[in-house]
């Protein structure tokens, strides 16, 4: 039975039993049933287009905003890439609370939060069995200490969903550079996911500031997350999950594709040109989409001289058009200070940049879903804002459309772009007094499909 012929035969035996329920059916209802049988019987299922999401980056996706912690010798030491002979006694926070890491990031409208369980200094913030430069051999809590299992049990406590960083680049274990470091990063990747997971995330880090890059094993560290998270996301320049977005101070490109062509390149050295990781690729072959990595202060560790330069709501604003609004995921990093707390000024500032958000976005004036390309909404008071979604699950396809606004019986082009992708959030220049608003996609891969089109 072919997908159109499927679709057709489940309608026709729901209605044939919505039917048979209703003794006292009228004439009227029997029509409008059969007519809405046959609309639906007559349009094929959307057709698709490019590599496609799974069900696990489509999940991903909407999650939209999480929060970034590092955490970790660098926090005491002011370094922002520890050397790796670090003494494991600098890592000894007053106060750890990674409750309030969960509960400031869930109010924070936040969606998950990632760890950075190892960093390039190659310290492990739980008790590893594959390296000795650990918490364990830190006298913080008599070496019994473990930070992974703290944020773990925060995350079950309110229900939040959890990811890990493990930098690659290890500047402490003495076999980094052999033949034998790809399995103790296996081992190591292994052991924390086994331990703590399953998380929604791994986070691959490209940085390597070392002369030498070994040769990694990526297939068996991608084996070691999904044999044990099989539901993770996994991020690096160049996927598999989600990629790198080309910068760190959050933005994607305007035009962003989730496609990209990752054959022959590598996390870090060997990754695709900055511009290519900024916009993604129209012909690309595998489905990437871009994840926006950005810290709130200057720096991604703690550091006791960079509070003033937190970054202002006006700021971040900016960075969600500019992420979120671009199609992306925006990954915003909150650093833990020395007592292992988010620190008072940061946390205010996400909630001031909540606020800030629900307050551009309170009011709907109009909106729809799942249409094609052309979709008129009547609007009854000024607006400011279109977010368009289109719905990826068919693929990514719209390559370009106009927004118009009929002002005093005419119609005037009010935002313009090329791609969509899971959102688009086009601001217009000044708010516009208009009683309609049209979305017009004029360019697109194959049959464009609105999963949402919302006025504010
Ligand atoms: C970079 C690293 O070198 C930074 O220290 C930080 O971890 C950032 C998220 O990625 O590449």
């Amino acid at each position: 039975m072919s997908n159109f012929e499927f679709r057709a035969y489940c309608i026709i035996s729901k209605t044939k039993h919505h039917i048979m329920r209703k003794t006292r059916l009228s004439t009227e209802g029997i029509i409008a049933s059969l007519a809405l049988l046959l609309t639906a019987a007559c349009s094929p299922a959307p057709q698709t287009y490019g590599p496609l999401p799974t069900e696990d980056q489509l999940k991903w996706a909407d999650m939209e905003y999480y929060m970034f912690c590092h955490f970790g010798p660098n926090t005491f030491s002011g370094l922002q890439w520890g050397l790796g002979d670090e003494d494991p006694d600098i890592f000894n926070p007053s106060e750890l609370d990674c409750e309030q890491w969960v509960r400031t990031a869930k109010e924070a409208g936040m969606k998950g939060i990632i760890l950075t369980a190892k960093h390039h200094d190659g310290f492990c913030l739980w008790p590893s069995a594959y390296s000795d430069h650990t918490v364990a051999q830190s006298s913080w809590l008599d070496g019994k200490g473990d930070v992974v299992k703290e944020l773990r049990k925060a995350c079950d406590k309110y229900d939040f969903p959890m990811g890990v960083y493990i930098s690659p680049w290890d500047r402490n274990h003495p076999s980094y550079g052999t033949d034998e470091y790809n399995q103790v990063f296996a081992n190591t990747i292994a052991e924390v996911h086994q331990n703590y997971g399953p998380f929604f995330e791994q986070w691959f880090d490209g940085a390597n500031g070392g002369a030498h890059v070994p040769a990694y094993d990526w297939p068996l560290f991608h084996k070691a997350v999904y044999d044990n998270s099989p539901h993770a996301v996994i991020f690096s320049d160049v996927g598999p999950g989600c990629r790198w977005i080309g910068n760190e101070s959050g933005w994607a490109g305007e035009t962003n594709w989730c496609r990209l062509d990752v054959e022959g390149f590598e996390p870090g050295k060997n990754a695709p040109a900055t511009k290519i990781l900024n916009e993604g690729q129209p012909d690309g072959a595998e489905w990437i989409p871009g994840e926006v990595d950005v810290p709130i202060r200057a720096d991604w560790f703690y550091n006791t001289t960079n509070e003033s330069t937190l970054k202002s709501v006006d700021d971040l604003m900016d960075i969600w058009f500019s992420s979120v609004g671009r199609g992306c995921s925006l990954i915003l990093n909150v650093a833990p200070d020395q007592r292992g707390l988010l620190p008072q000024a940061d946390s205010i500032r996400l909630m001031e940049f909540k606020a800030a958000r629900d307050a551009y976005f309170a009011k709907k004036l109009a909106s729809c879903r799942n249409k094609g390309g052309n979709v008129t909404l009547k609007v009854k008071e000024p607006c400011k804002c279109i977010v368009l979604q289109e719905d990826i699950k068919y693929g990514q396809k719209i390559k370009a459309f106009t927004v118009e606004a009929l002002v005093a019986g005419e119609w005037q082009k009010v935002a313009e772009g090329t791609t969509v992708g899971h959102k688009r959030i086009l601001p217009f220049d000044a708010s516009v007094d208009a009683s309609k608003i049209r979305v017009t996609v004029t360019d697109s891969f194959a049959e464009p499909m609105l999963k949402s089109v919302t006025v504010y």
